[in-house]
Formats: structure tokens, sequence, C-alpha cells
């Protein structure tokens, strides 16, 4: 490897949330002729998604290494949840000492490591025992992050369980209202407390860390955080955002786009819940009523179980007859993997119904879609404060949301009067196209050489050449 060369580790934790965003950073890496990429993914995955992509990333990108690690089984009494990506997470979290030995025999011998959020305390003494620079890249808003750096205080405050204030105020933030906080930490006793616990205060052990998200879409939370605001000692951040979706030869399943090409420009409101969100089938049906009341034209994608090599009925049975037949001529339907960025980029769609997951969130920012929000868990809430703050879209609060711990618990039914009524102001509102188009333009601009992504890349990748 030439001194002017860089070889790069990328470590991904569970879930297509944790997993896109590590291809779509390799394939910028890659970009560069100075840049070598080696991925180092689990085995077995979750879900079908997760080994598709891995595939496609590597059969586009033939010069990456794939390292594969395999994973120790945990017994789920040990880690207080049923939901598989949770016990995903805290498998690979038990299995990472397998790592040293992947990391040293690399070759040409590594520049850099850069893992997931989840896993700074069980691989940060690894990377440091083998000199290895330690980067982390945080799959979600750098809100969050500034609640995640701020974490320590919060828990040490009691989890803001003894302070009436219904805010959380970060320094250099906007306050945080308590009911944006993803309810598993605000519990001391759930698994991503105790990962918080140990993992924050180790955060200052990093190298850097690197988000995708740009200004012009988290202009403050990037500001407070690398003007040393919400926490002192914590590592350079580097906005590394947006990230493109990495190119591939489009597989025979890819989403049907004949639909999207017939429809007018801007016409289409884009409807998903993401990769880990079932609805119930009652609000699946008032989801499909709302579109149909609301007059527009949909692209609507269904999902009826979590884990998606679970899905075993049809549409008509999962949206019923009837609900199919009203929805004919109007919207299109399905219930399989869609290339999102692909549809989100398509000139007919002009909204995008989303639970704002991070990755969602800055697709819909890069192409200049604007959002109606409708967080479903996690950090969604806080991801759709984004959404609303930036001019990006709005947000319902009043609409139902899980109540935490992965689990499918919802309570309230939105009703498919109110979803129509919410979408026809998404579509119809002259203003809120406008401001999303805006936050596009800054978000290629960004992308351009010369542009904040290009520039930050370089500056990441001037230090590992140092
Ligand atoms: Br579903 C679906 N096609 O059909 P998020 C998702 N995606 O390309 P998540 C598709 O998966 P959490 C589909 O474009 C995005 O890049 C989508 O990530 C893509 O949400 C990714 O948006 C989903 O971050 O979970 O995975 O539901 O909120 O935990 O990040």
């Amino acid at each position: 490897i030439s001194p002017q060369t860089t070889h790069v580790a990328l470590f991904p934790s569970a879930g297509m949330g944790h997993l896109i965003p590590f291809l779509r950073f390799g394939a910028l890496l890659l970009r560069r002729s100075n840049c070598r990429v080696t991925l180092i993914t689990i085995n077995p995955t979750v879900s079908l998604a997760e080994s598709q992509h891995t595939s496609q990333f590597l059969s586009a990108y033939p010069q990456v290494t794939h390292l594969q690690l395999n994973l120790i089984p945990v017994d789920p009494a040990t880690v207080n949840s049923d939901d598989p990506f949770w016990l995903q997470f805290e498998a690979v979290r038990r299995s990472a000492h397998l790592l040293g030995p992947l990391l040293s025999s690399a070759s040409p011998p590594l520049s850099a490591l850069v893992y997931d959020v989840s896993l700074i305390s069980p691989v940060i003494p690894i990377a440091e025992s083998l000199s290895l620079p330690s980067y982390v890249l945080f799959p979600a808003s750098a809100r969050m992050l500034s609640f995640v750096s701020y974490f320590p205080t919060f828990a040490a405050a009691g989890f803001g369980s003894t302070n009436s204030d219904p805010l959380l105020r970060i320094p250099g933030i906007s306050p945080i209202p308590r009911s944006s906080i993803p309810p598993p930490l605000l519990d001391p006793n759930s698994l991503f407390s105790r990962i918080l616990m140990e993992d924050s205060p180790n955060l200052s052990r990093l190298n850097g860390i690197l988000i995708n998200s740009f200004e012009g879409l988290e202009t403050e939370a990037l500001e407070a955080i690398n003007g040393g605001k919400v926490t002192k000692g914590s590592p350079p951040l580097f906005a590394v955002g947006p990230f493109p979706p990495f190119e591939f030869e489009k597989a025979e399943w890819s989403t049907p786009l004949n639909w999207l090409d017939q429809q007018p420009e801007g016409s289409v409101v884009y409807v998903s819940f993401g990769s880990r969100t079932a609805l119930s089938r009652d609000q699946i049906t008032e989801v499909g009523e709302g579109l149909v009341k609301s007059g527009c034209r949909f692209f609507w994608v269904v999902k009826d179980k979590k884990v998606d090599k679970e899905e075993d009925e049809g549409l008509n049975d999962v949206v019923g007859v009837e609900l199919m037949e009203k929805i004919r001529g109007r919207g299109l339907v399905v219930k399989q993997w869609v290339d999102q960025s692909e549809v989100l980029s398509h000139r007919a769609v002009g909204g995008f119904v989303s639970h704002c997951g991070w990755n969602s969130v800055g697709e819909a920012a890069l192409y200049g879609v604007r959002v109606l929000a409708w967080p479903q868990n996690g950090d969604q809430k806080i991801n759709a404060e984004v959404v609303r703050a930036s001019g990006l879209g709005i947000w319902v609060e009043s609409w139902g949301w899980r109540s935490g711990g992965g689990g499918d618990d919802r309570t309230v039914v939105v009703k498919g009067d109110e979803i129509g009524e919410r979408v026809r102001e998404l579509m119809g509102g002259e203003s809120l196209r406008l401001q999303a188009a805006k936050i596009g333009d800054v978000a290629r601009k960004a992308s351009e050489v010369g542009g904040t992504r290009e520039n930050t890349l370089e500056r990441f990748i001037g230090e590992l050449l140092e």
C-alpha cells in the first residue's frame, strides 16, 4: 500500500437502517483512487434485505475485501427483549472480541476502523490495542447525536424523572421534548440505556464521528456539537452527508417504475414506514382509506411483518380485497422491497409519508421531496423535529407512536379521514414544496466538488494519511 493510500475497514451492526449508511459511505470512499475498503459483515443477518444489499454492494465493488464475523448467539433471556434486531445488536456486541484477529490480519494494514455507534465499548479497546484510529459512523441525526453525547448527564440526573420540565435542555440545541426521547432511553434498565451508559462516556476516546448530515438540514446541531457546546471533549464530527445511493446493476426485483413513468411531475405521494415497522392491520386499512380519500396519486409500500423473512401473506390478505378494489386506478400498492432512492428521485414523486428513519429523511432531503412525518419508534420523533425545523416537511404530533421497547403495542389508530386531509395538505402546499426543493439544492451543492461533503471527506482521508 503506498503511503498515499488509505485502507478503511467498515463494521456495521444489525438492520438496514445501520447497514445502508456504511455501504453508502464505503461507496463514497471508493470513488477516490487513494482509498481501499474492507467490509466486515455479521453472519447470519436478521433480514433478507441485509444479505441482499451486502451482495449487491460486493458485486458492484469487487475490489472490496469482504470479511465475515460469525456471531455467537445470545440467549434472549439475558437481553431483556424479544425484538430480533435488538437481540442482534447485543449478539454483535458480545461477539466483538472476534474482530481482533480479523483486523490484525488485514492486508494491506488498515489505516482506520469505522464502526457502528452501538459497538463503542467492546470495539474501542481492540482498536486501541492495534493502534488503529477509531471512528464511529453515527447512523442517525446530529440532533440525536447531541442527545447520545449528553446521555451520561441525563442519566445522572435520574433520566429526567425528578425534573418536572417537559423539555430536555442540551446546551446549544433547541430543547428536546421529553416525549420525543426514544422511550427505551427513558428506562434505565432497557438494553439501549445500558449500552449508552457504557458507551457515551467513551465517545471522547474516538478519533472522530462521521455522520450522514449536512449544513442546511441540521445547521444548529452540527454547529453546537463541533463548537464543543454539547459536551466537553467530544471528538471531531465529520458531516459527510448527504449520502447518495451506491450504484449497482438493477436486479429483477428492483421497483417496477413503469407506473411512475406515466404520472405527471410531482403528483405522487410515496408512502413507506421503513424496513422495521409493520403497522397493525387496522392501521394499514386506515392508511389505505386515507390515501384513497386524499384524492392524490400514491405509491404505497405495505409491510406486514417486522422481519422480511416472515412476510407470508399477499396484498389481498393484508390490505383486503375491497380496499384493493378502491385503490385500483388511483395508486400503486406493493408488498416488496422497492428501491426507495430510485422512487424518491423520480420526477413524478412530490411527497413522502415517512416514519422518519434517518436514512429516509436524508433521501428526502437529497431529492428535495417534502415529508409528512409519522414517526413510529426509536429516534424517529427527534428526526421528525429536524424535518419540521428545517422546513423539509410537516409533522402531526398527535398521531400514534409505538410505546417503545421495540414492541408492536400501538393503541391509537389514526383514522383515514385525518390521514387523507394531511396528505392533501402535504401535496397542496406550495411553500412546503419550495422549501423542500431548496433543501434539495443545498444537498446537491454539498455533494459537488468543492461542496461541504466532498471537502469534509477530503479532510477525513487527509487525517488518515498523516
Ligand atoms: Br422498506 C424500504 N426500500 O422498500 P431508515 C427501505 N428502503 O430502499 P429503518 C428501500 O432502507 P431505523 C424499501 O431507502 C432507507 O435507505 C430506505 O432506513 C431503504 O429506516 C433504508 O429510513 C431504511 O433509516 O430503521 O431501516 O426502518 O429507523 O431504525 O433507521
